[in-house]
């Protein structure tokens, strides 16, 4: 077993990361006795030594928000992650595959804070009446390890897989919309990959951003005023290729995109 700390287990995804290059988890050889809260430790080392090198969190995420995959992975509560100003993608854009190891992208709603909002006991009416406006975004999520095999404190500790985000260049006030209903639909070169509402996160995607501040009430945080925040996948995860048109369509929300260039 290794006797690695938190900050070198932190430095050893970081550096996976950065290399593009895909690593065994680490609860297989490294921590095999990981809980899921010594991994927010680690993903904490791991956020600092981000700032450290002069990034800015655009906002916590919110994952594996979806039944399906919280069957999948055998959990009762979805986890967070943090997004950073240098992993935004303009809408319409073109992100690099050779930026990546093996990337996905998933179709979501995000929110933008007007106010911010503290736990415990946060509901989905309090999140939507803090919240200035929704958008579509396209997450891409390139987990660090090998063919994305992972327990939950694996992928607590590699930042919940986080790696870069388009965001859709029309904003709307949530109360314009019924966000539980938001039809979405993920293509890729034209041809529908799948499709959601809303409700496939946690019922309605404010509860997502309500859990997350129940959550990070835990250690001591809060969500914050201008914070943007990814709320979980409406639609599953699909790998990129060289030469993909990829579009998410949200109703009322309209559409975010992007190309995969070389
Ligand atoms: O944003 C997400 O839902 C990613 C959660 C991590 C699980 C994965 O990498 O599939
Ligand atoms: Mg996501």
């Amino acid at each position: 077993m290794s006797t690695m700390s938190n900050k070198e287990l932190a430095k050893f995804l970081l550096d996976a990361e950065l290399q593009r290059k895909d690593v065994v988890r680490i609860t297989s050889d490294k921590v095999p006795n990981l809980t899921v809260e010594e991994a927010y430790t680690i993903q904490e080392e791991l956020v600092k030594l981000k700032l450290e090198q002069g990034h800015n969190i655009v906002g916590p995420k919110m994952g594996l928000t979806s039944r399906a995959k919280m069957k999948q992975m055998n959990v009762e509560e979805p986890i967070y992650g943090y997004v950073f100003d240098n992993m935004i993608v303009q809408d319409g854009g073109q992100i690099s595959l050779s930026d990546f190891i093996h990337p996905k992208v998933e179709a979501e709603v995000a929110f933008i804070l007007g106010k911010d909002i503290e736990g415990p006991g946060v509901s989905g009416a309090q999140v939507l009446a803090a919240t200035d406006y929704v958008c579509p975004a396209l997450e891409i999520i390139d987990s660090r390890y090998e063919n994305f095999n992972f327990t939950l404190p694996d992928v607590v500790a590699d930042n919940a897989s986080t790696s870069q985000v388009v965001f859709g260049s029309k904003v709307r006030k949530p109360e314009e919309l019924d966000l539980e209903l938001i039809g979405t639909v993920l293509s890729i070169n034209g041809e529908i990959k799948d499709l959601g509402a809303g409700a496939a996160v946690l019922g309605h995607p404010a509860n997502s951003v309500a859990m997350l501040a129940n959550m990070l009430h835990r250690k001591g945080e809060k969500l914050k005023a201008g914070q943007v925040i990814l709320t979980g996948g409406i639609t599953g995860a699909n790998h990129l290729s060289y030469g993909d048109f990829v579009t998410g369509k949200l109703d009322g929300l309209g559409e975010v995109s992007f190309t995969v260039g070389e």
